[in-house]
Parts: structure tokens; sequence; C-alpha cells
């Protein structure tokens, strides 16, 4: 067996990279052939995606892969949520908006007046994040955009029908949208019907695993493909493909899928939906072969980031992700204790309001020493996040009636050594940091099944990337006192 050389296409929110991976008995690796950075732009006062820049991207990266050797498959995974309205001639309407967009406040609390938060829970499963697509759509309502459209599309599913001309939903991303019943696993139409949006617009669902078609004839070659490629549905959401690379031995074990956005929580066979997971705001997102992600969303690397890229733009000197991390190591530990959740973190920063200020707002606003240095911010968004890791985990574990024996964290905060000792310590467990490029390693796996490799289910799947990938182990080492720190978070635990 000559094995599977399949190419995965992972957006990220901050960037976006095209891999190359190789799937046989025993094996499997990526090797990464273009990366790109990706941003949202402040477009006539909104946040959008420049999709077609992202289309090119994808170009360059299929024509770096076609350049390689053949091609068995190629699969998109991304970004939740974020959506583009094709119009009756499959034209773009609009322009993509981004999640990090302000049109959404106080959408969900207008919406709960129509739908209350328990009938809505009972139905998606799912937080109520201001960016949900349902709250992105009502906020649409009456424009000229959604009059128009004819179809909705998920941007990787966007992407993915550019390529092969194929229209559907695949099912893990759909379950992000909060249009999705997650009790039957189709679209919540009558929720639509009664918000007034116009549940036609959303295409049939498709299974992670499924091929949508060939890549056109004239796509394939423009960038040297051979004819017939097949596009595979993979687990579309980014987060569904990094659980299905997370390498865990079964229950006992917790993930924090660490990118821009970090996701917290456990894999579960069936959804909770009680009121305790509903109060505590928990999601149900579907995964791959049924499984159900249970987690919330924590602001994640997102913040850092962003005080990065004010540091530079302040030409602060020195302020590099490297140094930063270093110096934060000899801060105190939880010098500052902030809530890195706090909404007021989720829009990018900009010159009148760098993200560094706005976390020494909320330390003011807390009664925290305010931290100063990048050392200082960057150790105080550290701590913070893995504070967040520990409320939420020990939450899910309650709520799922789980142990929690171990944490898995991967995606690029696996290489984030302080954060990941942090980890360890607040949630008193070892950290089990790695694979680095889950999400595409995941998006590999569930193409290479489609495409008729030995890798029957998830722990098939999970073996493979225990056997071929380093997993480095940290243990708590008694940092810090977590549990005080709890009480000095405004919300509490
Ligand atoms: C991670 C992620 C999260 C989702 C957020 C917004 O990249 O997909 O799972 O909540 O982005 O789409």
């Amino acid at each position: 067996t000559g094995g599977l050389r399949l190419v995965a296409v992972d957006l990220g929110a901050t960037s976006g990279r095209v891999m190359v991976g190789r799937v046989a008995p025993g094996v499997l690796d990526l090797e990464e052939v273009h990366r790109f950075p990706n941003g949202a732009v402040r477009l006539g006062g909104s946040l959008h995606w420049d999709v077609v820049g992202l289309y090119r991207e994808v170009l360059t990266g299929l024509r770096e892969a076609a350049g390689g050797g053949p091609v068995d498959g190629v699969g998109i995974d991304g970004w939740a949520v974020d959506h583009g309205l094709l119009d009756r001639d499959g034209a773009l309407v609009g322009t993509p908006f981004s999640h990090r967009d302000r049109r959404t406040d106080g959408v969900p609390a207008r919406v709960l007046e129509v739908v209350p938060a328990d009938e809505l829970y009972a139905v998606t499963g799912l937080q109520l994040l201001d960016f949900n697509t349902l709250f992105q759509l009502v906020a649409a309502r009456g424009t000229a955009a959604l009059g128009a459209a004819e179809t909705l599309l998920l941007l990787p599913d966007l992407l993915g029908h550019w390529l092969t001309g194929a229209v559907g939903a695949e099912r893990t991303n759909a379950s992000t949208t909060q249009l999705y019943d997650v009790r039957t696993g189709r679209w919540a139409t009558s929720l639509l019907d009664r918000l007034g949006l116009p549940a036609g617009i959303l295409p049939p669902i498709r299974e992670p695993g499924s091929v949508l078609g060939p890549v056109r004839a004239d796509v394939a070659r423009e960038v040297g493909l051979t004819d017939d490629v097949p596009v595979v549905a993979v687990g579309s959401h980014d987060t569904a493909s990094a659980v299905v690379a997370v390498p865990s031995e079964g229950p006992g074990t917790a993930y924090v899928s660490s990118g821009t956005w970090s996701l917290v929580g456990l894999e579960l066979d069936a959804p909770v939906l009680t009121e305790d997971a509903r109060a505590a705001d928990f999601t149900n997102e579907t995964g791959v072969d049924g499984t159900v992600r249970f987690l919330k969303n924590v602001m994640g690397l997102w913040v850092l980031g962003e005080c990065l890229r004010a540091w530079a733009d302040a030409g602060e000197p020195g302020a590099t992700l490297e140094a930063v991390l270093v110096a934060a190591v000899d801060v105190p530990a939880l010098r500052t204790v902030v809530d890195v959740d706090d909404p007021s973190l989720l829009p990018p920063g900009t010159a009148d309001d760098p993200m560094p200020d706005r976390l020494r707002a909320l330390a003011r606003a807390a009664g925290e020493p305010e931290p100063v240095t990048p050392a200082e911010v960057t150790r105080c968004v550290l701590d913070g996040l893995a504070l967040a890791y520990r409320r939420h985990l020990r939450t899910a574990a309650r709520l799922a009636g789980r142990d929690v024996r171990t944490v898995h964290v991967v995606g690029g905060g696996s290489l984030n050594a302080l954060l990941c000792r942090l980890t360890a310590d607040a949630c008193g467990a070892p950290v089990l940091a790695g694979p680095v490029e889950a999400a595409a390693l995941g998006n590999v796996l569930v193409q290479a099944r489609a495409l008729g490799a030995d890798l029957p289910d998830l722990a098939a799947m999970r073996g493979l990337v225990r056997a071929t990938h380093r997993i480095t182990r940290y243990e708590p080492e008694g940092i810090a006192d977590w549990e005080a720190a709890e009480g000095r978070l405004p919300r509490g635990g």
C-alpha cells in the first residue's frame, strides 16, 4: 500500500495553512506547503472577511501541493459560525462578516424575548455567544443581502463550493450555528420561522467523511491537479477536526483546543441539556462520528496576540512573543487576576483602545494591581487563561458526571510551555501537550478513512496520532493557589 497523499486546508482566524498529509499503516505526517496571515478587515465601519483572498490562498496552497506529487484528496476546515450568502445566480451577496463585528451586540436579549432561553437551549444545546449564526442572521433581518440570499454557506463549505460546485452544510460546523436541532440532527426550521428568518436558505446537511465531488476541471487545470481529485467533507469545524486528533486513550480526559480561541471541555456520547448545563452556558456541538463536544469558549491566545500587535504598533522594544513569554516566567503568579472571558476583550484592539489598556481597565475595575510591563500583561493573560480552564473543566466534569484525570492541550497553544505549566497547575492534573497541528491532522484522518484507509473509528485515528507524534507532559508544580484566585474573579466560579 503506497498510502494516501492528502491536502488539508486549515483556516484559522489569525492564520491559515495548507498542509500535505501522508497516511499509511503506521504513518501519519504533515508537511506545511503554504501559510498565510488572516484577519478581519474593517470595511465601512464593520468587520469582514476577505473570502476571495482566502480562496486565492487555498489555490496557492493547492498549486504547491500538486507540484510535490499526486494528490488523493482535499479537505477544508476552519473557524465556525461565519458564512457567506449566495443569490439565485450563485453569486456571493454582500461581504461575509467576522463574528467579532459588533452588530450582534444586544441581539441575544432580543431573541430571548421571542424564544425563551430554556427553550432555545433545549433545541440547540448551545452557549449564548453574541456571534452565533442565529444572532448574525437576526442582525441581518431586513437587509438587502439577506433578502437576496438563496443559500447560506458556512465558510469552509463556501470554499468547498467554489472548488467543486457542490452545495451543502457539513454537520459539525452546522451544529455551531444555533440554527441546528441537536436532538434531531436537522435544521431547527421552526425556530427560524418564529424569528422571521428564511429557513429555505439552509442547504442540505452532509456528513463529515462524505465526498462533495471532484475539484472542478477548470480549477484543477489552474492549480495543476489531475482530474477527479475528490474534495472530502471533513469535520469542517476546525475544533471538530482538532478533537479528532486529541490523542486521548478514553474517558477521564479533557481537552483544550488552543488557538485563537481556547475550546475547553469533554467529548461525550450524548448532549447534556440539563438546566444546570444551560445555567453554566455550556455548549453541545456535534463532533465527528456522532460525538458531542461539550465545551466552553475561552477568549484564548487572541488576547495575547492582540497585545503583541499593540506593542509592535507602539514600537515597544523587544516585545516579541518569545521575549514576553520568557519574561512572564519571572512575574509573580496571579499578580493580577482578571476574567479573560470579559466581552470587552472580543473585538480587535484599536489605536485608541489597545488590548493592554483593556486588561488594565479590567484590573482597575476589579481592584487588582494593574499590569504595566509587557511581561506583567502577558502573565496576567496566561494566568487568566489557566484559571478559566480550571473553572470550566471542573464545571464540565460536574455537569457531565465525569472525572478529569488528564488534560490534553492541542493546537498552537500546546507550544506555549508556560501556559501548559500553568494549566497543569491550575487544573491539578497532568497536561499532555500536542499535537500542534491537531486540526490539520484530524482533517487528514477523516479524509483518509473516507478514501479507504483502515481507520475504523476515532480510537484507531487517535492511536495513529499517539504512535506518530511527540506529546509533552507537564505535571502540577504547586505554583499558585488557584482556588483562592477564583475568589478574586468578578463573576466567581
Ligand atoms: C475556533 C472556533 C471556535 C468557534 C470560534 C468562532 O477556531 O471555530 O470553535 O467558537 O472559532 O467561529
